[in-house]
């Protein structure tokens, strides 16, 4: 049996080298970017043109889509009610087999006691889980790094260490190690833990969500790290930073990145007080540090949290800064950050400071010298890579809270309006078409093996070139 697992293993990681999304930006570097080829430039999720097939959600959805392993993985709560027996606000994490929707298993999470000081009602899981060597690692709302496999009890076989499992049917989950972040390391995450992960070996790293409590004032957990890293296989804590200490602005909500910087393995983190920090990644070693906002500028009004995720891209990080979306408008800063730099690099190492950009919780995407950015404001900017200059901009009219992202020669980004705009990749603005998908769009459109994954508040899609849903879900 466990020689058998063994094949099955290699088989997944060959599939995760073609075209899966298997993470949270599809590498560890978190550019925004594939090269599929065939996707669907419009669809009608009404009509059912060029759907493949939709699956219900919960009543909110935050957690992206992500592929591997035949196996789709989306957050969410649990207000679909899949299981009677876990009924209640809960955080969920739903599994669908990628050919056809079909529902495998979810993972439900009671909401804190401590109410939405640590676990906002309603919100779910806004982990978008990393499928690496069929184990599904996220975040839960409970501040817990969850290792699960992706296969489920579907294989008949509960893999472990993790074997305290009391639902063990079909539809329930098989955890691999659960690592509680609040007890193990004293996180105090604010309002929710969403931390994506991403790994490198058998490294994984992750945001603790470490942040002030309901005061707004005070920081209960001061000494707590902002970034963890665990050994993927046993769950245990391998280092943790806490440059941040006790400079909480509010909470921390991006999520890391890796990847080769000057010859360097870096792991590249923004954090609570609006600075980013790249650390060598093996050893948790601070190696820079930027910060996100001018110095005159006064939290809330005009200084930033960092919530958009850093994107590493030819020892460049590119990020936006901007503020929970409860905050609402304002403005904004995007960066070219030379990583290559050492100590505090605010100064030597900026490449660029784009100002024009509103507040962000978008990543970038970056093909061909251009960088798509998108603002909380609803603007969406083409600018040149090594410059910042401005190619230009689209007006979505309603707020982004996903991220654009470039498949082969098209840009995809939804707005809270629930539409969907496609654009042809290049320094013109060309609009291709503009769908929507039948309720807001909280998302990113995720392309894996030829089909785009798009979320809805409460559906998933599976959007294919020629495909043709004969029952169209009804709107919910
Ligand atoms: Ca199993
Ligand atoms: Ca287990």
């Amino acid at each position: 049996m466990r020689v058998i697992f063994a094949f099955v293993l290699v088989a997944f990681t060959s599939v995760a080298l073609s075209a899966d999304w298997p993470m949270w930006g599809g590498t560890p570097a978190r550019n925004m970017v594939s090269s599929m080829t065939g996707a669907p430039t419009e669809w009608d999720v009404k009509a059912g043109k060029n759907v493949k097939w939709v699956a219900e959600l919960g009543s909110q959805s935050y957690g992206n889509p992500t592929v591997g392993g035949g196996v789709v993985l989306i957050g969410t709560n649990n207000e679909l009610g899949r299981d009677p027996k876990q009924a209640g606000d809960r955080g969920v994490v739903m599994a669908f087999r990628e050919s056809n929707g079909e529902f495998l298993w979810q993972a439900t999470f009671d909401k804190l006691s401590s109410g939405r000081a640590n676990d906002w009602p309603f919100q779910g899981i806004a982990s978008s889980p990393l499928i690496a060597d069929g184990i599904a690692y996220f975040v839960s709302n409970r501040g817990q790094v969850i290792a699960a496999d992706i296969d489920g009890f579907h294989d008949n076989e509960n893999h472990g260490p993790y074997q305290e499992e009391k639902l063990t049917g079909k539809n329930d989950p098989d955890f691999v190690w659960v690592f509680d972040m609040m007890e193990e390391v004293g996180s105090f995450p604010h309002n929710l833990s969403n931390s994506s992960p991403v790994a490198h070996g058998n490294l994984l790293f992750v945001s603790t969500s470490n942040g002030q409590d309901e005061s707004h004032v005070n920081i209960p957990s001061p000494k707590a790290p902002s970034i963890i890293a665990l050994d993927r296989t046993t769950g245990k804590l391998v280092w943790e930073d806490n440059s941040v200490e006790d400079r909480i602005l509010h909470g921390q909500w991006s999520t890391p990145a890796v990847g080769e910087v000057g010859g360097v393995l870096q792991v590249v983190h923004a954090q609570g007080d609006g600075w980013v920090r790249g650390y060598e990644a093996l050893t948790g070693k601070k190696l820079w540090e930027f910060d996100t906002n001018p110095k005159d500028s006064v939290w809330p009004k005009t200084r930033n949290e960092v919530i958009s995720t850093p994107v590493i891209y030819e020892n460049v990080v590119y990020i936006s800064n901007g503020q929970d979306p409860e905050h609402g408008e304002g403005v904004g800063h995007a960066y070219a950050i030379d990583a290559t730099k050492r100590g505090d690099i605010t100064e030597s190492g900026r490449l660029w400071h784009f100002d024009r950009i509103r507040r962000s919780i978008s990543t970038a995407a970056i093909k061909d010298g251009l960088i798509y950015l998108a603002d909380f404001s609803g603007f969406f900017h083409c600018l040149d890579l090594k410059t910042g200059q401005l190619h230009w901009t689209h007006d979505m009219f309603a707020a982004i809270w996903g991220s654009p992202m470039i498949v082969g020669d098209r840009v995809y980004l939804g707005d809270e309006d629930g539409d969907i705009v496609v654009v042809e990749h290049g320094k013109t603005l060309k609009i291709v078409s503009e769908q929507n998908m039948g309720s807001s769009v909280y998302s990113t459109v995720v392309p894996a093996n030829g089909t785009l994954f798009v979320m809805n508040r409460n559906q998933l899609y599976a959007l294919q070139q020629g495909a043709q849903l004969q029952k169209p879900s009804a709107e919910r």
